[in-house]
């Protein structure tokens, strides 16, 4: 049956180039401190770009800093962030806050369960109550 040798010599290609792929996948992997989607990384006391989120560890926009892309929900665990007086992540670390988006962020802390919203155009240097206390940050 020639049609069904057809098939089969179709299969064993596809075999083939799966095999293949499944060789190539140790190249690809993965850098081991790849940041979550959305996120990218600022210079100590970098200006927040454009349609962007930024949180900064210290007071004055300054120390290590994050960019958040608008709509990007991020664990601010996953960013890390050493030598601030909170965790060695970004969670409970961040004293400083600009809003470049054109969307409303929430400022989200676990512990208290408080969300609070962060304005498009608005910056925030946090009141003493708020300062590293946030953990997550969400979109409205
Ligand atoms: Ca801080």
């Amino acid at each position: 049956m020639p049609g069904t040798t057809t098939l089969a010599r179709l299969l064993t290609g596809m075999a083939a180039l799966t095999a293949v792929g499944t060789l190539a996948l140790p190249a690809a992997a993965a850098p081991a401190h790849a940041l979550p989607p959305g996120v990218i990384q600022l210079g100590p006391s970098e200006p927040c770009p454009p349609a962007t989120l930024c949180l900064y560890r210290d007071y004055g926009r300054s120390g290590p800093a994050y960019g958040i892309g608008a709509g990007y929900s991020v664990d601010l665990n996953d960013l890390p962030m050493p030598g601030g007086l909170g965790d060695s992540s970004a969670a409970n670390n961040i004293s400083s806050w600009v809003n470049n988006a054109q969307g409303l962020a929430v400022l989200i802390d676990r512990k208290s369960g408080q969300a609070r919203p962060l304005f498009p155009g608005q910056p925030i240097e946090e009141p003493p109550p708020y300062n590293d206390t946030v953990d997550e940050v969400d979109w409205a």
